[in-house]
């Protein structure tokens, strides 16, 4: 089963191929790194939204725009075929999924800043992060992130999965580990930030683990229908 995933954050598509794994192991991951450069030319995934849900869905249809496959008119030729589709196990005849995530690092004392506006805060990851915490001095802590997941089966009717994970912003950015934001966030009960531990720990409960898992759960169902 092919899954395409809308994302040029290498960060994110490491993190997202091992939850998707466990729930879906016979899934191929692909994403905007696996386009030719003609797809890639037709990905301008603008994010114009002023919510996750709007700016996922702009992705999300922005590739499969990307992959012709627009929704009015995209056919997939096993369904043509009687015979093949009677013989081919339900799987097969299935249109990629493409899946999109928008996410954000939300802080409830600077009014839920950077949020949408997240990987646009500042120029860098390191910017972002001084930033926040030069907004924040003298300011409570208390800081969320947030995923929304869209999920296209045949290029239509998009579905969203929200994931949240609470936490606090530390005083000082600390770990190299993840991406974005990570070194500044230490989740609900732990003392190390998402910068110190490794993906693995990351994700057995992240905003992102829950949204996606979320949505893997709903492909897996949606699959295990269409081969009743
Ligand atoms: P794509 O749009 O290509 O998926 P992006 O990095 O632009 O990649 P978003 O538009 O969803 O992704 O921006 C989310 C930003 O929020 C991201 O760049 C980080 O700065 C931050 N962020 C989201 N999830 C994060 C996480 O798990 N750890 C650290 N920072 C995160």
């Amino acid at each position: 089963m092919k899954i395409y995933f809308a994302t040029e954050n290498l960060g994110k598509l490491r993190e997202v191929e091992a939850i998707l794994k466990k729930i879906l192991p016979q899934c191929e991951l692909f994403s905007v790194h696996d386009l030719t450069p003609k797809e890639k030319e037709n990905y301008i995934a603008e994010e114009i939204g002023v919510t996750y849900a709007q700016n996922a869905l702009i992705k999300a249809q922005s590739l499969a725009h990307a992959l012709s496959m627009p929704a009015t008119s995209f056919i997939h030729p096993w369904i043509l075929d009687d015979a093949k589709t009677a013989s081919m196990p339900a799987t097969s005849f299935i249109h990629p999924w493409i899946l999109a995530e928008d996410s954000g690092f939300e802080v409830l004392s600077l009014n839920g800043e950077p949020g949408v506006y997240s990987a646009r805060f500042a120029p860098n990851d390191k910017e972002r992060i001084q930033k926040v915490l030069q907004l924040l001095q003298g300011k409570p802590r208390r800081a969320r992130f947030v995923a929304c997941v869209t999920l296209l089966e045949n290029g239509k009717n998009p579905i969203y999965f929200f994931g949240r994970k609470e936490g606090i912003v530390a005083e000082v950015p600390r770990g190299k580990d993840g991406f974005g934001y990570d070194p500044i966030f230490i989740p609900e009960g732990a003392s190390k930030t998402w910068g110190e531990v490794t993906k693995e720990e990351k994700n057995v409960d992240s905003h992102r683990s829950r949204a996606f898992r979320l949505a893997a759960e709903y492909i897996l169902s949606s699959m295990s229908q269409h081969s009743l």
